[in-house]
């Protein structure tokens, strides 16, 4: 039941019914973990679905977003205790994340994040309009094992093989996986620019993800 309406107040964006089933969650030691993946996760995918199929407008999808971010700053602490407690929520990883030089789309890159520290992985978000040495920097300073690159414009697209060529340059690109997304990329942009991986959607990169760290 509380699951149900965790996911129903992500699908409609619903901040002050969120805060109310977060606060439920902690007062009836509700296991934070299974909230995040059973609750809130399945509430953005449904949304995202609905999106996909013309159902719903990009603000709900927005909203959703919001949502999910704000359930995820609520539950965070809670989330950490798990972790310490052993409560099955083992990082798997950590992911250095940003949208590319020239390129303020987040939407999509705000998702991807979230859903990447509600499997489980230690997420870096660098925000957008970020050049290569950022990427590298921090994915050097954190010992990132994976490096997250979104572009959703064709014009921005080449700052992704940038990156590739940047690593490669330093001689350091096999410390990493790079993956890429975002709306005008594919598998064939991803195989021809040496990416290690490339989704579609958020669910699909949490996939990707999960096989490139296994
Ligand atoms: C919202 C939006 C904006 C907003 C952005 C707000 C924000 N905070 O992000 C604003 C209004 C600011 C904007 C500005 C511009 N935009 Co705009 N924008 C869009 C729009 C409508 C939606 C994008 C979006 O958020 N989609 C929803 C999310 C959920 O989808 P997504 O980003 O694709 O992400 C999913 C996947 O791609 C994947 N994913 C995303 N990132 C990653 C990363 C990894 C590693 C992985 C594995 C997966 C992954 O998972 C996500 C979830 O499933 C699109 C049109 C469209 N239908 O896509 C145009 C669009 C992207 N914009 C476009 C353009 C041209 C612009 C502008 C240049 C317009 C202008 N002339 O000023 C500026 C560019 C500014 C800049 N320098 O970046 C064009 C791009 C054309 C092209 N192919 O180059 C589009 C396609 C519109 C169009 N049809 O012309 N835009």
């Amino acid at each position: 039941m509380l699951l149900e309406q965790l996911k129903e107040a992500v699908i409609n964006g619903d901040q002050d019914e969120l805060k109310v089933l977060c606060g439920r969650v902690l007062d009836e030691k509700f296991n934070p973990v299974e909230a995040v993946q059973n609750g809130l996760i399945k509430g953005i995918e449904e949304l995202g679905r609905l999106w996909t199929e013309g159902e719903m407008f990009l603000p709900d999808v927005m909203m959703g977003a919001d949502v999910l971010k704000l359930a995820l700053d609520i539950l965070g602490p809670e989330l950490a205790k798990a972790e310490a407690a052993g409560i099955k929520r083992d990082v798997k990883g950590r992911i250095v994340i940003g949208t590319v030089k020239g390129d303020i789309h987040d939407i999509g890159k705000n998702i991807v994040s979230a859903m990447m520290t509600a499997a489980g992985y230690e997420v870096h978000d660098l925000g957008i309009n970020q050049d290569v040495a950022a990427f590298t920097e921090k994915a050097e300073e954190v010992g990132a094992d994976i490096i997250a690159l979104s572009a959703l414009l064709t014009t921005t697209m080449p700052e992704q093989k940038k990156l590739v060529e940047h690593l490669k340059e330093k001689g350091i690109k096999e410390k990493y996986k790079v993956i890429i997304g975002g709306g005008p990329t594919t598998q064939d942009w991803a195989n021809e620019i040496g990416a290690d991986g490339w989704s579609e959607t958020a669910g699909g990169a949490i996939a990707l993800c999960d096989r490139l760290t296994a």
